[in-house]
């Protein structure tokens, strides 16, 4: 009957499912080491596209540059653009180009780590590949694991990817200048998203204008001087 139903084939993915995130964890594992062992804390950004992953990394250079040494992997499907926007702030960056592939993975990280290494940084941002789904089953060895909503996303997005939430350290409810102009409820957000995981901390911010800034930095500065 199973070779009818297609369940063999189904427990087959499974299995090789589960060898690939269980060969991602020893590596995600390894970059930990490896990072603590140079003092270096990394912050896995994921996000669907177009929240405004890399225009909070433009703001938060300008904000700490020159306070604090960062560096930056650029997970994409194709094209340099994030990471010359990067350089262009004077940050070494990475673009990885995944071609097909919907998230980065604790390998790929650890060759783009290796292609920043002679630079010196503290703070290593992984700006992840687009989408609510693929990131948020491959640990890349990070520290701080941010998930970011954007206002014309709508507020009902952490009850819809769940599996965003659960690992994920913090919060970003991010183009929050546009709140008068969608019905992005604030509080339903953050209830959705507590219920998932209470020991998330909501930070809502605008890098456009600057508002709510403040306590995103903060956090960074802290992780930084641990
Ligand atoms: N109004 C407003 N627009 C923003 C804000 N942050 C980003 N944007 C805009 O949103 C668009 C996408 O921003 P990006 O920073 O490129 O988004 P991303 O998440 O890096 O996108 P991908 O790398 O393609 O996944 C751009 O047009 C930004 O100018 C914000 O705080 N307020
Ligand atoms: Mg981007």
């Amino acid at each position: 009957m199973c070779e009818h139903c297609g369940c063999h084939e189904r427990t087959k993915e499974i299995t090789l499912e589960h060898k690939i995130l269980s060969e991602n964890e020893a590596i995600a594992e390894s970059n930990r080491a490896h990072f603590k062992a140079k003092g270096i804390k990394a912050i896995n950004l994921i996000s669907s596209p177009g929240s405004g992953k890399t225009t909070l990394l433009e703001a938060t250079i300008d904000a700490l540059a020159g306070e604090i040494p960062m560096a930056v992997i650029e997970g994409d499907p194709e094209t340099e653009r994030d990471a010359e926007r990067i350089r262009q702030k004077g940050i070494p960056a990475v673009q990885v180009t995944t071609g097909g592939a919907c998230h980065l993975d604790a390998r790929t990280v650890h060759r783009a780590f290796h292609q920043l290494e002679e630079n010196q940084f503290k703070l290593l941002f992984i700006e992840n590949v687009g989408n609510l789904l693929c990131p948020s089953a491959f640990d890349l060895g990070e520290d701080l694991r941010v998930v970011l909503v954007s206002v014309p996303e709508g507020s009902d997005k952490p009850a819809k990817y769940p599996a965003a939430f659960y690992r994920a350290d913090i919060f970003l409810i991010t183009k929050i200048d546009l709140l008068p102009y969608f019905d992005f409820d604030l509080e339903e957000a953050r209830r959705l998203a507590q219920e998932l995981n209470p020991r998330l901390k909501i930070i809502p911010l605008s890098a456009k204008t600057g508002e709510g800034m403040s306590l995103w930095l903060e956090t960074l500065k802290a992780l930084a001087s641990q």
